[in-house]
């Protein structure tokens, strides 16, 4: 272990002074993560970010393109060679096509490198022509920052912590029902071992599928090369015990600490040690509509998010960053045109609120957050229909499932993020008095005036706090 993080550490060291020589003396380089849970909205963020930063005329909201500096921008070769390719023309290709359709949805890690030609201001600006700077985007799925957290933790108290927290959840049970009879002493039965292990991660799903957040291990959800290997191959069982040698327990013990060392660490180590600015997606307003199980779930998976961004609070991660940190930290809520803009003011306390506690630890000192609600896709448009002696406020769009136009009012957000947050704390089992809906709507056909981007609602802004200061 210790031998393991001298060698991470100086490895980050030897490419660390790579970095800074070819950064400093010749282009400057944003590494910008992207993250998020599953389905959040990153492939259609880092899309729409892209061709709003590629043809600008609806990023007004970013200082360097209102005031002209931005001069172009362009694709280019990303510098890991190893990193899948973020795929924005498809992507694009699926948004912009005569019969707009989302994404699919991706699965890992990917990568793309856009590059900035930007002109100098203030008193260099007669001086130097424009330099370049290079924005290299990072999406990577959010359960794998969750994962941080089994680095703390033996198996042992992984699986007692994991058995108490689900034990209630209708989605355990079946999980909970493989388990009967079985504890860590039994001896190992490789069909046995990974009926478990397919029994978990069935409920894993379904858990995610009912709006929970705390879906780890991370890549039991996204397994990709990895999926049937032996490291993927546990799941928590009571009494994980001190074990014989071949004996169940001890197997999963292995390969609990195997996923640690050869999945969890080499992320944390090759991806995320190296990001400059991170923005985190929420969709708030899908777990809203979930209920206070969700919202409070989802809470304490962006406490859990944001104490990987929290240098000290593990010893191996501090060791690894030496002094580095990410530097601003962006928590949006995504897809906010499922609501008149009368309400995202309200979105947005949400949002602070849900992310209060772990910004007020302080230990960000340093990074600066913000929260922002925001789409990065519009899809909707707003309006304003006479019901019960009043106006309510809604959208208008096309209906994912039907493809036919409706307008829809998705409920009243209070104008107190405590009247959601708080019943989320209690355990309630719904809202008391409200509703919320959430449809889903299909990206609309698009006509774009040469120069203009995909519709969207203040990604400018987000780009802004996120890289603006480095333009
Ligand atoms: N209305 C609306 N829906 C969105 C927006 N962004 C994402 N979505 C929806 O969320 C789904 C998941 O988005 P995606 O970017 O694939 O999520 P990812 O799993 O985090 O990469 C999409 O298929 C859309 O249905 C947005 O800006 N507006
Ligand atoms: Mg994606």
């Amino acid at each position: 272990m210790v031998i393991s993080s001298l060698a991470d550490s100086m490895l980050r060291g030897v490419e660390g002074a790579r970095d800074t020589v070819s950064e400093a003396f010749f282009e400057p380089v944003i590494r910008l993560g992207v993250t998020g849970l599953a389905r959040a909205g990153k492939t259609v963020f880092i899309t729409a970010l892209v061709a709003n930063l590629l043809n600008r005329g609806r990023f007004s909201g970013l200082l360097a393109v209102q005031d002209g500096r931005l001069r172009s921008a362009f694709l280019q070769p990303q510098p890991d060679d190893t990193v899948p390719r973020f795929d924005f023309e498809t992507h694009l290709g699926a948004l912009t096509a005569r019969d707009p359709r989302w994404p699919d949805s991706t699965r890992a890690i990917s990568e793309l490198r856009l590059s900035l030609r930007v002109a100098p201001n203030g008193m260099l600006a007669g001086l130097q022509g424009p330099r370049v700077v290079h924005l290299d985007i990072v999406d990577y799925p959010g359960e794998w920052l969750l994962d941080l957290a089994l680095l703390d933790k033996s198996y042992a108290q992984w699986s007692r912590e994991t058995l108490d927290r689900i034990a209630t959840r209708s989605a355990a049970q079946p999980y909970l029902q493989a388990l009967s009879g079985v504890d860590g002493d039994v001896p190992l039965d490789e069909p046995q071992a990974q009926a478990l292990a397919r029994a978990f991660t069935g409920y894993l799903h379904a858990a995610r599928d009912q709006g929970f957040s705390d879906c780890t291990p991370g890549r039991f959800l996204l397994p990709g090369a990895l999926e049937g290997s032996p490291a993927l191959t546990f799941a928590p069982l009571p009494e994980p015990g001190a074990g014989r040698r071949q004996s169940l327990g001890r197997a999963f013990e292995r390969r609990f600490e195997a996923y640690k060392s050869q999945v969890v660490r080499p992320f944390f180590r090759d991806h995320f040690s190296r990001i400059d600015r991170q923005v985190v997606l929420v969709d708030a307003l899908g777990a809203i509509h979930a209920g206070p199980r969700a919202v409070e779930d989802m809470r304490r998976a962006m406490a859990e998010i944001l104490g990987a961004f929290r240098p000290g609070r593990n010893a191996w991660l501090t060791s690894l960053l030496m002094g580095r940190r990410v530097e601003r930290i962006l928590f949006a809520a995504t897809k906010a045109d499922h609501l008149h803009h009368q309400q995202h003011a309200r979105l947005t306390a949400i949002m602070e609120a849900l992310t209060r506690d772990a910004r007020d630890r302080a230990d960000f000192a340093g990074a600066k957050t913000a929260a922002m609600s925001i789409a990065s896709l519009r899809t909707t448009t707003e309006e304003l229909r006479a019901h019960g002696g009043r106006d309510l406020p809604c959208v208008r769009g096309r209906l994912l499932s039907s493809g036919k136009a409706a307008a829809f009012y998705p409920g009243e957000l209070p104008e107190d993020p405590a009247h959601l947050l708080g019943p989320a704390r209690d355990g309630a089992d719904g809202w008391l008095d409200d509703q919320y809906q959430i449809m889903r709507f299909a990206p609309q056909s698009l006509t774009l005036a040469p120069g203009d981007g995909p519709p969207h609602i203040r990604l400018d802004r987000a780009a802004e706090f996120l890289i603006g200061d480095r333009l």
